[in-house]
């Protein structure tokens, strides 16, 4: 049996697709889709994967079918033929790639718009702002008296209207757009860690939590030099600047935990900047927040505690007689005495024994700590 052929040729063509097709849906390189961006930036991703697959099977056939049908043949001592151009070939393959390139760039433009990356929130009119930067002495006079006087104004708008910090990155989607977004996370990048804060209830944390399925905008902030934040589960990554703010808005949509990456090289510890973000059912997250609230309060009453301690131990007027009044321990009054210590402070470390003790110095600083190392010093 002799198949013909330009069957073959259209059997390994038909093979090939169906690979590269196959391959572009299983390839296994990236990790799980947690947002709809996930979903986009896939979607662009397989794309070109299949594309790929599909030349890089082409060429690889065709160089693997040439080495063995055109090799050289046991006696053959004949040069090759002398071939010089195929101007048909040569528009064709430059074509194809053209066609490639340019349905990926209108693609890619569609996914990037669709993920918010156009919100005139998130990323400026840049020719405005390049015609503000011009400089006003030589650039602006030469324009003004180049053009009428009417389009003078345009020139020096912008320059008003740009005041506000402009914010980078992946802003509100078409579908966001003039909506503000269900939760709001300020997001400050340092040497070497992520630090969390949520306006709203006041709350710091070295972790991220967010509940799912809301419109979530992280505001990025650098304090020290760029960093980059990187949520790989989410196909999102965004620099963050000194100075300047960047913002990056989306909808989680799988409830789990996950890494956050620095993803600029920013220091000798870089690899170790490293946090978790959680995704949280509401019920989940409104219980986390609650606990920070209550951790932070707990938090500042012992800060405050222990500055009122502090400032008795600093305290540097101790009274000889108020020593002799406030220690009737005999013990603790030689110690006193002997080492120049203040009977308070004494009093901190090993409170009186109740049966010597005055009112006064019995407060346990354990029961008010806010006040009994005042009330101590000032008896
Ligand atoms: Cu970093």
């Amino acid at each position: 049996m002799n198949i013909p052929s330009q069957i073959l040729t259209l059997l390994a063509g038909i093979a090939l697709t169906l690979i590269s097709l196959w391959y572009g849906q299983n390839h296994g390189l990236m990790p799980v889709q947690a947002s709809d961006d996930a979903v986009a930036v896939d979607g662009l991703f397989n794309a070109m994967m299949t594309v790929s697959m599909g030349i890089f099977l082409l060429v690889q056939g065709v160089l693997i079918f040439s080495i063995f049908k055109f090799r050289r043949r046991a006696g053959d001592e004949t040069d090759g033929p002398p071939i010089e151009g195929n101007v048909l070939l040569e528009i064709v393959w430059t074509a194809i790639p053209v066609v490639i390139v340019l349905v990926i760039s209108v693609y890619s433009f569609d996914v990037y718009k669709s993920m918010g990356g156009f919100d005139p929130e998130a990323s400026d009119d840049p020719g405005l702002v390049q015609v503000a930067m011009m400089p006003d002495s030589e650039s602006n006079a030469a324009f003004n008296t180049a053009s009428d006087t009417a389009s003078a104004p345009l020139i020096n708008a912008p320059r008003h209207h740009h005041h506000h910090s402009v914010a980078l990155g992946i802003g509100a989607s078409p579908e966001t757009a003039n909506k503000p977004a269900d939760v709001t996370v300020n997001v400050l990048g340092m040497q070497y860690a992520w630090i969390f804060s949520y306006p709203e209830s006041g709350i710091t944390s070295g972790e991220l939590h967010i509940p799912v399925d809301k419109d979530v905008k992280l505001t990025l902030k650098a304090q020290d030099v760029i960093h980059a934040f990187w949520l790989p589960e989410f196909r999102l990554k965004q620099d963050t600047i000194p100075g300047q703010d960047s913002e990056l808005r989306f909808v989680p949509r799988r409830v789990g935990d996950y890494p956050i990456v620095c993803a600029e090289l920013c220091g000798a510890y870089h690899g170790g900047m490293v946090s978790r973000l959680y995704v949280q059912t509401q019920e989940d997250y409104d219980q986390w927040v609650q606990s920070q609230v209550a951790l932070k309060d707990s938090q500042e009453s012992a800060k405050t505690s222990t500055v009122a301690s502090l400032d008795a131990i600093a305290d540097p007027t101790p009274n000889m007689g108020d020593r002799a009044t406030t220690s009737p321990d005999p013990i603790r009054q030689q110690i006193s005495q002997k080492f120049g210590i203040d009977d308070s402070l004494l009093n901190q470390v090993q409170p009186a024994t109740p049966t010597t003790a005055t009112p006064t110095t019995a407060t346990p600083a354990t029961a008010t700590p806010t006040t009994a190392p005042l009330s101590a010093m000032h008896s």
